[in-house]
């Protein structure tokens, strides 16, 4: 029996010269880190090539030259934005790189195919024989590069004097990185310090104590937000919020003096004004009939009725009165 290794100078020549073709994986699976070029591939990438040398053999095999290394790897896919380079030709190593940047953003995930050259068995390369198609799918992984950012740059509310809520508003941020490590709002914080708010995980602004509006009728907190990376946003979000006094039924919207100046034709009085009914019982009670008269130019009297009678509560309007001289102005009565 020849030894295996002997066979070749038996059948000298030709593509009698590299029998096999080279031996590749059928599917392999890789990880790049956005912006970064290599591609860690699971199993590596190696071609197997029988024809090639066995390292103790090497000296005398590349002295007679019918050896079949790896010389390529080619890549078939739809605009692949990957390489692969042999490592060394002997072993069959290769690796996988990135031909551009890639922008976990833009795709997360390549798949495309893969196959590998052998060097041929003549002088020129001639004969050489390709491996069967192996997939590759590669994963992108993100790197935090956005801060979170308020869909709202400012927020408004009102609340009522005296009362605890569980959520005055909710904020809410979103973030562009690709990843829900790094995309997905983890926190959010209030920025102003000693305020009666707090906000939980999901921007829920709540406040802590009761509020007073003759103590404070308005306030103006900033609000932050960190993705679950920390990074956190770059510009904070203004929240408004209105503490509104306790509800009083009767007349709103008016004041006792209203400035007229001669000459300057019709004048709304009070177009804000309206029966305060504080949804309580009394609710059903609206207005039935509010009017200004005007009459020669002047406004004359208010009259009202409501629909329901017998209340105490509601009176007539605090408007109306008797014509004045011109520049004089419509007293409450
Ligand atoms: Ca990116
Ligand atoms: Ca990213
Ligand atoms: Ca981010």
């Amino acid at each position: 029996g020849l030894d295996p290794l002997w066979k070749p100078f038996a059948s000298w020549g030709g593509a009698e010269m590299n029998k096999h073709k080279p031996w590749i994986e059928t599917s392999y699976h890789g990880v790049i880190t956005e912006n970064a070029d290599t591609v860690l591939l699971d199993p590596p990438l190696v071609a197997l090539d029988k024809d090639a040398p066995v390292p103790y053999a090497a000296s005398f095999e590349i002295t007679l030259g019918f050896k079949s290394e790896i010389c390529a790897f080619k890549i078939h896919g739809q605009d692949a934005p990957f390489e692969a380079v042999v490592l060394n030709r002997t072993s069959g190593e290769g690796l996988l790189r990135a031909r551009q940047p890639i922008d976990c953003e833009l795709q997360k995930e390549f798949t495309f195919i893969i196959q590998a050259y052998d060097c041929g068995a003549g002088p020129g390369g001639g004969g050489w024989r390709k491996s069967h198609k192996a997939v590759v799918h590669i994963q992108v992984n993100d790197v935090n590069e956005f801060p979170p950012a308020f869909r709202e740059a400012m927020y408004h509310a009102a609340v009522t004097e005296g009362k605890i809520y569980d959520s005055i508003l909710q904020v809410e941020a979103a973030d562009l990185d690709c990843s829900p490590q790094y995309s997905q709002i983890c926190n959010y914080d209030i920025v102003t310090p000693d305020t009666p708010f707090a906000i939980d995980r999901n921007g829920n602004i709540r406040n802590t104590e009761k509020l007073s509006y003759d103590r404070q009728g308005q306030y103006r907190i900033l609000v932050t937000a960190f993705d679950c990376g920390q990074k956190r946003a770059e510009e904070s979000a203004l929240v408004h919020i209105d503490v509104k006094p306790v509800c009083k039924p009767g007349w709103q919207g008016w004041s006792k003096r209203v400035d007229y100046e001669p000459g300057t034709g019709s004048k709304q009085l009070f177009p804000k004004m309206h029966l305060e009914t504080c949804e309580g019982p009394l609710s059903s009670m609206t207005p039935y009939c509010v009017s200004l008269w005007q009459l020669g130019g002047w406004c004359m009297r208010t009259h009202h009725r409501l629909r329901a009678q017998g209340s105490d509560q509601l009176s007539n309007p605090p408007i109306g009165g008797e014509p004045r001289t011109a520049g004089h102005w419509l007293g409450g009565r």
